[in-house]
């Protein structure tokens, strides 16, 4: 059981404006009151309430800090469990002292996430909310917060819920079906029943399962891979969506030789752009392995912007870089315009490669034609639509792969129906559904992964 209490430093390391440690556990009043001193007349604390007093060294009674002092009592605490937190004044000492006086008064140092972890574990929020709350802390882009908060208050959570507690009961009655093997007629009816329910729920999956690829990347960013011949531009491209100097510019072709990656938001998406080096055939060794790191970049890419010379026309359009992005998302990206006459049309050769994939001109010199990119990007991922209609959505990958698996074993049932299978067997694949269903909440998972989502976390949280 959870018998010990915890201690750790919940605010970033640094100078700042306060410095909080935070203390959870049956010990944590205790050890909060043997190192604080109130300032007023007060003895006892009230849960819930701040007070100003001072941290002493409890050895020679040394001031350590000044400090506001906080005490929540269980069950209405993050934790469910005594809570205290010192807010210090935002230094690195007097948070690292007052943290030693607390391990030392009987605290033991907390690990990442384990404050969270006890949430969870005292059951006041399931591991999906729990993984809200890391998905919050990381959020880049309002669409991802607003994902998080989502997640934290319950959403997927409750959907998750409602299907199992369908399938639950399901089983219950074909396990009663199973036990009178005499009453041909209960089988009958419970045949009808578990094919009705299984096929609802297969539906519900899918439609959660189909927000997953838009969720994972509001969450954790489109993945864009910026590639091209040599020369074209990328790196200038790079630069002028981050508003910065960030890669290097020259007019010699095969200047980049590594992938530089850069997190930026655009419309309130948080793209993870790569720019790469330029595809070509080259004796160079370093130039070569860039090359070869370019086309892993785009094989891993949610979206390819493929830039092309506008000067150069589809004379230009590499055709290896063709096939290659031939599956993918891609925007062609015609750079260098502001050296082309303002009225020249898009090369029709080009028009055509392109096919049914957008063509932009920009100058990622000027900045001409880098809101209409943005807006190429939005239309061609969202379908211009970044806002969320889904009331509920599926941001990552393990809850995806949970739910895939309940559905794998939905479809199992379906098939053993229609071929008559006896009800033993299907009640097999039913329970595989709800375990896996009940992964992506936490009700049945192993140990060993929820400790390893935790370790996830910062420390202190
Ligand atoms: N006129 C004009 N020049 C540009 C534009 N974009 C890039 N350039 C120039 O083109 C040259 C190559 O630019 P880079 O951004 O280094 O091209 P790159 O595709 O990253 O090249 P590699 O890394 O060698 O593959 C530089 O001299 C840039 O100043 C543009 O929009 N207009
Ligand atoms: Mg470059």
């Amino acid at each position: 059981m959870l018998t010990d209490t915890i201690a750790a430093i919940s605010t970033p390391p640094g100078e700042g404006g306060i410095g909080i440690v935070r203390v959870s556990g049956p010990l944590a009043k205790v050890i909060g009151l043997s190192l604080f001193r109130f300032a007023g007349r007060e003895r006892e604390p009230e849960s819930h309430r701040l007070y100003f007093g001072r941290i002493l060294e409890p050895r020679d009674g040394q001031v350590v800090d000044e400090v506001l002092f906080s005490y929540m009592k269980a069950p209405r605490t993050y934790t469910r469990e005594d809570i205290v937190e010192i807010n210090c004044h935002g230094g690195i000492l007097p948070v690292a002292k007052t943290l030693r006086l607390v391990l030392s008064a009987g605290a033991r140092l907390a690990e990442p996430g384990e404050f969270t972890q006890r949430a969870f574990l005292n059951g006041r929020i399931d591991l999906a909310q729990a993984e809200a709350v890391i998905q919050i802390i990381r959020a880049r882009t309002d669409a991802a917060l607003k994902l998080g908060a989502a997640q934290l208050q319950g959403g997927l959570s409750g959907s998750v819920r409602r299907l199992r507690e369908r399938l639950l009961q399901l089983l219950v009655q074909v396990e009663a079906s199973i036990d009178y093997p005499e009453h041909q007629d209960v089988e009958e009816v419970a045949r009808e029943t578990i094919s009705r329910t299984v096929s609802e729920v297969l539906d519900q999956s899918s439609v959660l399962l189909r927000t997953a690829d838009k969720g994972r990347i509001l969450r954790e960013g489109l993945r864009t891979a910026i590639v091209g011949n040599p020369n074209v531009g990328k790196s200038s491209l790079l630069n002028a969506l981050l508003g910065q100097e960030r890669a290097i510019v020259t007019p010699v072709p095969g200047t980049t030789r590594d992938v530089l990656e850069e997190s930026i938001n655009l419309g309130g998406v948080a793209l993870v752009v790569l720019d790469t080096a330029g595809m070509r055939e080259t004796r160079d060794v370093v130039e070569s392995m860039g090359v070869l790191r370019s086309q892993e970049a785009l094989a891993s890419a949610d979206l390819v912007l493929l830039v092309l010379d506008a000067t150069a026309g589809a004379g230009d359009a590499n055709k290896e870089i063709l096939e290659k992005i031939a599956q993918k998302p891609c925007v062609f990206v015609l750079n260098k315009v502001d050296l082309l006459p303002a009225a020249d049309p898009v090369d029709r050769e080009l028009l055509q490669l392109a096919g049914q994939r957008p063509v932009v001109p920009v100058s990622a010199l000027t900045g001409q034609g880098l809101v209409d990119l943005e807006q190429a990007v939005l239309q061609l991922v969202f379908g211009g639509e970044v806002l969320m209609k889904e009331p509920v959505m599926i941001t990552s990958v393990r809850h995806q792969v949970s739910l895939q698996q309940a559905a794998d074993s939905l479809r199992e049932v379906q098939e053993a129906l229609q071929q008559g299978l006896p009800l033993d067997l299907l009640s097999i694949d039913l329970s595989a559904a709800l375990a896996a269903l009940g992964e992506i909440t936490g009700e049945t998972v192993h140990d060993e992964l929820v400790e390893e989502i935790f370790r996830t976390f910062c420390i202190g949280k």
